[in-house]
């Protein structure tokens, strides 16, 4: 039996997602990575969903998914880890809720709550999108989120037209 170091208390939950290019593969480089990092664990991933543009409509169909990783990075820092991903995958962000190549959101960080100006947790928009709580729910269905769960939240917004794209919590392992 291997016993695997605890790099971290904190569990915190990211969405992912992306419309130009080749999102799947971003995402999946994205996920690895994060793993890579010795300061951040991947723990669980949702499967990968083809998901209706939300926000400005007309522009191509997503694919979304989320991760729960194990982090000893603050939320400041997993947000610059995040970003620093998402440069180096070339995310083209033109307008606001425009295509893009990569987003990756924190979505929640422990039991944090925070307001900040570059950085709000748990994410202000993730409990009216069913992009977000449909993945999210595949990791974290029973995450209190603003007092509600994430399924109950999912029980409560549109979620037609999204689309289970692979089946596989492994999906982003593939090589
Ligand atoms: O951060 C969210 C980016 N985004 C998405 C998305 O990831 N999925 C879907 N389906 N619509 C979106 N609109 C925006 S903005």
């Amino acid at each position: 039996m291997s016993i695997s170091p605890d790099i971290g208390a904190v569990t915190a939950t990211l969405g992912l997602g992306g419309n130009v290019g080749d999102p799947i593969h971003a995402m999946a480089a994205a996920l690895k990575m994060l793993d890579e990092r010795g300061d951040c664990h991947v723990i669980a991933v949702s499967r990968l969903y083809r998901t209706p543009p939300w926000g400005k409509t007309d522009q191509s169909f997503f694919y979304n998914s989320c991760a729960a990783v194990k982090t000893s990075l603050t939320p400041d820092a997993l947000l610059e880890a995040c970003l620093d991903i998402e440069r180096e995958m070339k995310r083209v962000r033109v307008e606001r809720w425009g295509p893009r190549t990569l987003d990756i959101d924190i979505l929640t960080y422990g039991e944090v709550e925070s307001d900040a100006s570059n950085l709000q947790i748990p994410h202000p928009r993730m409990t009216e999108r069913g992009f977000v709580l449909l993945p999210l729910a595949d990791v974290a269905a029973y995450l209190a989120v603003n007092g509600r769960l994430v399924s109950e939240w999912l029980a409560e917004v549109d979620t037609s037209g999204i689309e289970i794209a692979d089946e596989s919590p492994d999906w982003w392992r593939r090589p």
